[in-house]
């Protein structure tokens, strides 16, 4: 069975830039991950559960486990020498590591992260997750790093995953060549290949809406869950929906199923945030063989105009999601 590190090295991910870059990336995702599964694992027993009194730039409560998994992957990003800036949704601006910029490996990498997404749910147990998107510099100038090296669109993404830190701890990523999951084994501290060239199977089985938002939702958005519901074909679908889009994309990518988080009164562009939640996942929901809009225009197609935007997300295989954009158009 390939360990991560065996993986890369055979080149079986098609990785087509520097494989010592990649290596230095994923040696530091690979100690954070396993720095945040300790801590996730005990957050029980531990003080870094609940809430760390603070407000994030957003404005939300930010949890213990955010910032220490916010601190954690960025002290690892700095100290593998491949990583040259960061955003994060836990910072208002982008991190500039300036040492890295004049480091003679060929690749600099931008990543921009969403350190623990779903962190509501520390408290009650349910799986949540870190989710990560890469791109190149954008300018061959890399003395100085600019906005515009991060608002690049998610078509230019080299690199995108997740770690769910669930019933197991899993690292699930793309570089563009298909969609690959590692399985943690705790007792070692290895990840290990567990599930190759993961796409969405034929059969649709799952919709996934917070279903309380029902009457804020739009006309064509009401008609697709009612469509779900219909006894027809095989349908209704099973309606799965835990509140961590980590969690929630991973067992539809698995199962086959759709994801939205259409816009509401209360968030009406949306709620998600396009570079660090959306991206990534619509770079892995197509090398799986499926589609992500904003229910009108390819997610990976838009040209994000600040860091923490956010857009209206539908993600999932390409008869479903083609249905709720057919919708859309026909009753807005
Ligand atoms: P709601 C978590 O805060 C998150 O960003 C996603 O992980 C999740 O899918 C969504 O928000 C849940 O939002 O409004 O349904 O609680």
């Amino acid at each position: 069975m390939y360990t991560l590190g065996e993986f890369i090295i055979e080149n079986k991910d098609g990785y087509s830039h520097s494989k010592e870059s990649l290596l230095r990336f994923f040696s530091s995702i690979k100690l954070a991950a396993k720095a945040v599964h300790k801590e996730v694992n005990k957050a029980g027993l531990t003080k870094n559960i609940g809430s760390s009194g603070k407000k994030n730039i957003q404005g939300e409560n930010q949890q213990k486990l955010d910032f220490f998994s916010h601190k954690t992957f960025i002290d690892s990003f700095k100290s593998r020498e491949v990583v040259c800036g960061i955003a994060s949704e836990e910072s208002r601006d982008f991190i500039i590591i300036d040492k890295k910029i004049n480091n003679p490996i060929e690749d600099q990498y931008i990543v921009l992260i969403d350190p623990l997404d779903g962190s509501s749910n520390i408290d009650v147990n349910v799986s949540i997750g870190t989710i990560f998107s890469v791109y190149k510099m954008k300018y061959t100038n890399k003395c100085k790093l600019t906005i515009n090296d991060f608002l690049q669109k998610g078509n230019q993404q080299i690199i995108a995953g997740y770690i769910i830190y669930g019933t197991s701890t899993m690292l699930v990523y793309t570089t563009g060549n298909g969609v690959h999951g590692f399985t943690l084994d705790p007792s070692i501290g290895t990840f290990y290949l567990s599930h190759p060239n993961i796409s969405f199977p034929e059969k649709e089985k799952i919709y996934s809406i917070n279903d309380g938002n029902y009457v804020k939702f739009s006309n064509g958005i009401k008609k697709f869950i009612r469509y779900c519901q219909e006894e027809y074909e095989n349908r209704p679908y099973t309606a799965r929906y835990i509140g961590s889009l980590v969690g929630d994309f991973h067992r539809n990518i698995i199962h086959g199923g759709i994801y939205m988080y259409p816009k509401t009164s209360l968030f009406p562009n949306g709620k998600l945030r396009l570079l660090y939640e959306c991206n990534p996942i619509a770079f892995l929901t197509e090398q799986a063989g499926g589609k992500a809009s904003n229910g009108y225009k390819r997610i990976l197609d838009i040209q994000p105009a600040s860091l923490h935007q956010r857009t209206p997300f539908i993600c999932g295989p390409n008869k479903m999601v083609n249905k709720l954009e057919e919708f859309i158009k026909k009753y807005e």
